[in-house]
């Protein structure tokens, strides 16, 4: 089997989802966590694109998540689209992260909660309905790839918003009971984002 290095911050982010998915296969892999404030000055200029998350095969890049995708063409890109929405949740969150100026978080928070988060939960809900009514998965009968995103991605901001959206709402439920991925949340390591 080859050898997987993930490289990424102490945080979920953008690597719970392939932390995520080396759980769901049963793969070893090394979960590699930046911790110790040699972003800037070390750990940066060695990735290629100068930002993580990176995926080490046997010292290899690997540019695509390679299972839990969908069985046909058509599912793939419906997968895409519903990544690509939850996406857009990344923007303000991003400029969050990237300024100290409680004025401009203020802002942010604010553009997250009352513009960005509902945007995304209603195209969410709207793309769950075109499947079995929306009371069962994006694609096909069970979970794949892109559940990941969003039920991992910081339910802190959009909680509250959420319950508006009672499909979308039970979707989160039944993935977090996914024996899998609640053994995964419970066995991860304990961090703010
Ligand atoms: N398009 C890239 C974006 C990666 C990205 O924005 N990474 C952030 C962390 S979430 C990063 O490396 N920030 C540190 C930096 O840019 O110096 C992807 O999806 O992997």
């Amino acid at each position: 089997m080859p050898k997987y290095k993930l490289v990424y911050f102490n945080s979920k982010g953008r690597a719970e989802v392939t932390r995520l998915l080396f759980h769901l296969g049963g793969y070893d892999y090394e979960d590699f966590r930046i911790r110790d404030g040699q972003w800037n000055t070390k750990y940066k200029l060695e990735m290629p694109c100068k930002q993580v998350p990176v995926l080490f095969i046997d010292g290899q890049l690997l540019t695509h998540y390679q299972s839990l995708y969908g069985q046909t063409n058509l599912q793939c890109a419906r997968i895409d689209a519903v990544m690509d929405v939850c996406n857009d949740l990344r923007y303000s969150l991003g400029k969050w992260f990237s300024t100290e100026d409680p004025e401009e978080q203020e802002s942010c928070v604010r553009v997250l909660k009352h513009e960005e988060a509902p945007t995304v939960c209603i195209n969410l809900e709207t793309l769950l309905g075109q499947n079995n009514g929306g009371d069962g998965y994006f694609v096909g009968d069970t979970i794949c790839l892109y559940f990941v995103i969003f039920n991992l991605s910081e339910p802190l901001y959009i909680d509250d918003i959420l319950g508006k959206y009672p499909k979308l709402s039970a979707l989160f439920d039944r993935v977090a009971s996914n024996e899998k991925v609640s053994e995964w949340v419970k066995k991860r390591p304990v961090t703010k984002y």
